[in-house]
């Protein structure tokens, strides 16, 4: 054969490759093949993790052929796109999820079987990709699987930290933070493109020159470049063929580093310069709210936004040419809360500096392509940069942030004239000693679209943060109640239920969550229920193992199992809960302890490293846990536990396992909550208060089946200006007898003192969160859950009745309503490799 011919059949297979088989016996000889003739491992080298690299390999090839399918499907089309910039995705493992979604889970099961191993063993080698804090970055990666899931064209660009979220220690009750040096042992589950490396710059200056027409054109000077080298992590939607594309920024120093100072005899400063530009994407903040000031946290902002837009406009100068006429009509950029929100000065300086576009119409293409989604309703967790600190390291961006102010305001005085406190209120730039920018009322302006995450969030952003932005432009203000991706979070981690739940219902629900409220006709039907209970029980003793190895406590699996897992907050209250294990503590020790419901109490949670209040929380829970542990009189009645380390992959475990979901914030202060939606759809009850998305959680499945307590936010802020603590502990028996242990030190005999900082915050009639309060309500309430608890088939029945009611939460429901209203895509099949 001559090389044209061979070059030709080359280039035809390229794009017409058989399909891989997706049977056992194709799997198994790939596994094999990968594990002999890639790895280099034999039958006497019996190794997991060679095991499971062999498996992914496997699997990974699979991925690969649908994820060119996509991207020919999309290009086709010319497909409008979106793009979701977040600088956080918590994605956890890949394995399980990828064989699930690609219809694989049976065949690698048997596939690992047949060598003789368990998959279990296999997926423990895989280290949790924990590249995001909490609920925000969480919520960044579910909504990547109902993109792919609902076959939309959208991209997520996030940072790809070599140290993830820090491992949490506890030693004699503490926290210790160890580096999560997750990338050791290489990650399989990327794909390197430095074909589309790009150049982000910083610091320098600003030169006027003038251009061939006569107008002055700003360069921008002497400017500290920095690479960032794309990997791509395949994204796979449920049983459909697609694969969408998450891509993650790695920074790299430039070759400057190299050929000027290096030879110029500073070979040791042009080594530090070179760590100092690969420092950008070293580390995750693992701060859950903002820390202000931090200039290395500014440039992992910037870094992401301007690396993603300009990768996109490449991508559109490649297919379209110079022509910008429909790039607002062809692209979205969802900013995930304020962090890449440099993205709107830095589309206005992309398209004006380098594309030579005039203001209004870089502005027409910014505000109508930017759309900004709010997580906080906490005035002080809103993000703000120091002028000086912005000038320094991006002269030009805060010289258009000026321009995009002055504009605003002209705006806003035309709007209302000769109101001048009004336009202190809402400029970009806040006055004062060291002015600052403020990020979020940035990102308003330069969005068409502002949405909060939950009802009764969205509804107090229009009311209170966002106030006069609302009164201003109405119109942008929308609501998006988060969700979960059943995927992960119910077919995945609790694979029995959902063997029950298709037996029953067949399998549609898993990717038409609402088909579960066909459940509820067999809430009522004695063979379903008794199957019910077999599954909770099995799950409950696969979380009790884990409670065992991880925290050295037994828990009886006759008792409920009552679970807070979140970050450490003091507006999560975790301390209430505490106050309620010792309040039932001090119940046993009076003997008040007929008709006792036994109760086993789960808390976990990341504190962040700074953050001393919380940290000292989480020294409670630990002291008390020993102390009540250690007492014969809880033997089988009552069970405190602190489960280091929580995370993703720990919550697999966790939501199938619980019977109550506590869900305890103070009123008005938690966005929406998302693990509240994992324990709903796996079937366990809430106690909660009406905050964020409990307060749909409890529309959906009935107040009967929902345990509420507390304040409303509107009595919240009643209360405030006259909160009176100390008559409230006087005047509550047992809050006071509980205060009184914790006073005497009864959980810290060896440490005195050490709680002092707990107790005054409880005892502070400024106390924001307003623990003290909400005692009487909740001790009250968790009495009703314990009775409840007493009748199997009622709980069980609203077990049922929680799962069935479900299938609003499930995040193919909420994109799908951000793509009604915002993104606007059309979705596009591709054609299948299997066809
Ligand atoms: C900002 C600047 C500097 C350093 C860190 C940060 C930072 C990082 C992460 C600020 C905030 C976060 C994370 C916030 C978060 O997770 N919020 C949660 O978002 C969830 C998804 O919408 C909601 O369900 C929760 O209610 C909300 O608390």
């Amino acid at each position: 054969m001559d090389v044209k011919t061979l070059q030709k059949d080359f280039e035809a297979s390229l794009t017409d490759l058989p399909p891989l088989g997706m049977d056992v016996h194709s799997l198994v000889e790939d596994f094999r093949r990968y594990y002999s003739h890639t790895l280099g491992r034999d039958r006497h080298s019996r190794s997991a993790h060679y095991a499971y690299q062999a498996l992914v390999l496997s699997i990974r090839d699979r991925l690969m052929e649908r994820w060119q399918h996509t991207r020919y499907a999309y290009d086709e089309v010319d497909a409008s796109h979106a793009y979701y910039l977040s600088l956080e995705f918590l994605m956890g493992r890949a394995l399980g999820n990828a064989a699930l979604n690609l219809g694989l889970d049976e065949a690698t099961e048997l596939t690992v079987r047949c060598l003789g191993m368990e998959l279990e063993e296999l997926a423990e080698s895989e280290q949790d990709a924990g590249l995001g804090n909490g609920g925000l970055g969480r919520l960044a990666a579910c909504f990547l699987d109902s993109c792919a899931t609902l076959q939309l064209p959208v991209t997520g660009y996030g940072m790809r930290y070599e140290y993830g979220m820090f491992r949490q220690v506890i030693t004699a009750g503490e926290q210790i933070e160890e580096p999560d040096h997750w990338l050791r042992e290489g990650n399989p589950w990327e794909l390197e493109r430095p074909e589309y490396t790009q150049r982000v710059r910083f610091g320098g200056r600003i030169e006027w020159q003038h251009n061939n027409q006569g107008k002055q054109q700003p360069r921008w000077v002497e400017t500290h470049d920095v690479l960032a080298v794309p990997y791509d992590v395949p994204i796979p939607g449920y049983r459909n063929g697609t694969v969408n594309t998450l891509r993650l920024w790695q920074a790299s120093a430039t070759d400057e580093f190299n050929l000027g100072e290096f030879n110029a005899g500073f070979y040791p400063e042009s080594v530090a310069a070179k760590t100092s530009a690969e420092q950008i994407t070293l580390v995750l903040y693992p701060n859950d709210a903002s820390e202000s000031g931090k200039e290395l946290r500014l440039r992992q902002q910037y870094f992401l936004a301007s690396a993603s837009l300009q990768d996109i406009i490449a991508r559109w100068i490649g297919i379209h040419g110079h022509d910008f006429t429909n790039f607002a009509e062809k692209n979205r950029f969802q900013l995930n809360d304020t962090h890449p929100s440099c993205a709107v000065p830095e589309l206005m300086r992309l398209l004006m500096d380098e594309h030579s576009m005039g203001w209004d119409e870089a502005w027409r293409i910014t505000s109508t392509t930017m759309a900004y989604t709010n997580h906080t309703l906490l005035p002080e967790a809103l993000e703000r940069w120091s002028v000086p600190t912005f000038k320094r390291l991006l002269p030009r961006l805060l010289d258009i942030i000026y321009e995009i102010n002055a504009r605003f305001l002209a705006v806003v005085a035309q709007r209302w004239p000769g109101d001048i406190a009004r336009q202190r209120r809402m400029s970009i730039i806040e006055e004062g000693s060291t002015p600052q920018v403020r990020m979020a009322y940035l990102a308003i302006a330069g969005s068409f679209s502002v949405n909060g995450v939950a009802a009764l969030h969205s509804k107090l952003l229009t009311e209170g943060l966002f106030n006069d932005f609302f009164a201003l432009w109405p119109e942008k203000f929308n609501n998006k109640t988060n969700g979960v991706t059943p995927r992960r979070w119910l077919a995945l981690c609790n694979p029995t239920l959902s063997r029950l739940i298709t037996d029953t219902i067949g399998e549609g629900w898993v990717a038409d969550l609402s088909q579960l409220t066909e459940l509820a006709q067999y809430a009522n039907n004695p063979d379903f229920c008794n199957r019910w209970q077999k599954v909770k029980l099995l799950n409950k003793q696969r979380l009790a193992e884990m409670v065992e190895a991880d925290c050295g406590v037994s828990f009886n699996l006759e008792a409920i199992f009552d679970v807070q897992v979140k970050r450490i907050h003091e507006y999560k209250r975790q301390l209430l809960n505490v106050l309620h294990v010792i309040h039932l503590y001090d119940r046993l020790k009076r003997g008040d302890s007929d008709d006792w419901t036994p109760r086993c109490v789960l808390i976990g949670g990341k504190a962040a490293p700074g953050y001393f209040i919380a940290k000292r929380i989480i020294k409670l829970i630990n002291n008390v846990a020993a102390v009540i542990n250690a007492d014969p009189i809880t033997t089988d009645r009552l069970r405190l536990a602190f489960l280091p380390n929580y995370r993703v992959t720990t919550m697999e475990i966790i939501a199938p396992g619980s019977d109550l979901s506590e869900q305890v914030s103070t009123a008005g202060k938690e966005a929406s909550g998302t693990g509240n939606m994992k324990f709903m759809m796996n079937g366990a009850l809430t106690i909660g208060t009406l905050d964020g998305a409990n307060i749909e959680i409890r529309e959906e499945v009935g107040e009967e089946n929902f345990f509420l307590f507390g304040m409303s936010a509107a009595e919240v802020n009643v209360m405030r200006s006259h909160y009176d603590p100390a008559a409230i502990i006087a005047a509550d028996e047992d809050l006071l007898r509980v205060m009184q242990l914790l006073r005497c030190g009864h959980f810290n005999q060896f440490e005195p003192g050490i709680f002092d900082p707990l107790l005054h915050a409880i005892t502070n009639p400024d106390d924001l969160w307003m623990t003290a309060a909400d005692f009487r309500s909740y001790v009250d309430t968790q009495q009703r859950v314990a009775e409840a608890f007493r009748d199997k088939e009622r709980v069980t029945r609203m077990s049922i009745l929680n799962t069935a009611t479900s299938g609003r939460f499930s995040s193919d429901r909420t994109i799908s309503e951000y793509n009604r209203d915002i993104w606007k895509l059309k979705s596009v099949a591709p054609v299948t490799v299997e066809e």
